[in-house]
């Protein structure tokens, strides 16, 4: 595939350093999510009923880590296979979950730069522009998936 092994080492070894700083980070995603799209705010069942997220939401950190764990899968899918290879009923569960939630494609765009920029803050000293595109190239295909499935 196009995807090659050292794309992959890249998004696995940044995983490696975000994973050590998860409740930190996932805030900080979640926070240039909401930075980006302040209307995203209501989307998300956990915090329909605050003012401000929420620092230490179980449910929030959770949810975010599923996002980077998802992304960093793809990754490692798309060296091995060639393509993103994500579970016909979980893809199924994705798609109806977003369609519910109104999501629709430019949303997309945003959790993009949320996680790219979290990707950059994370990882500090080690980022590097191949990293970043590694990341994209991986999020970009697991994105298609998604739409995908909520097109039909
Ligand atoms: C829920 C992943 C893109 C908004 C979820 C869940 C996962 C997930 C795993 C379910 C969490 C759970 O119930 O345990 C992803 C991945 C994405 C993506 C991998 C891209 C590749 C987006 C986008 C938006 C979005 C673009 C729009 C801002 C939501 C919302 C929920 C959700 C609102 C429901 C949260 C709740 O209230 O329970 N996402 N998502 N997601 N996602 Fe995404
Ligand atoms: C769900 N979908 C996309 C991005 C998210 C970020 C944080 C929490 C939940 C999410």
């Amino acid at each position: 595939g196009s995807f090659s092994e050292k794309q992959e080492a890249l998004v696995k070894e940044s995983w490696e350093i975000i994973r050590h700083n998860i409740p930190e980070l996932s805030l900080r995603f979640f926070t240039l999510i909401l930075e980006i799209a302040p209307a995203a705010k209501k989307m998300f069942s956990f915090l329909k009923d605050t003012d401000e997220i929420p620092h230490n939401n179980p449910k929030l950190k959770a949810h975010a880590v599923k996002v980077f764990k998802m992304t960093c899968e793809s990754a490692i899918q798309l060296h091995e296979k060639g393509e993103v290879v994500v579970g016909e009923t979980t893809l199924k569960w994705l798609g109806s979950i977003h369609l519910q939630k109104g999501v629709i494609d430019p949303h997309f765009e945003v959790v993009k730069e949320a996680l790219l920029r979290t990707v950059q803050e994370g990882t500090g000293d080690k980022w590097s522009e191949e990293m970043n595109g590694a990341w994209a190239e991986a999020y970009d295909h697991l994105a298609t998936a998604i739409k995908n499935e909520m097109k039909i």
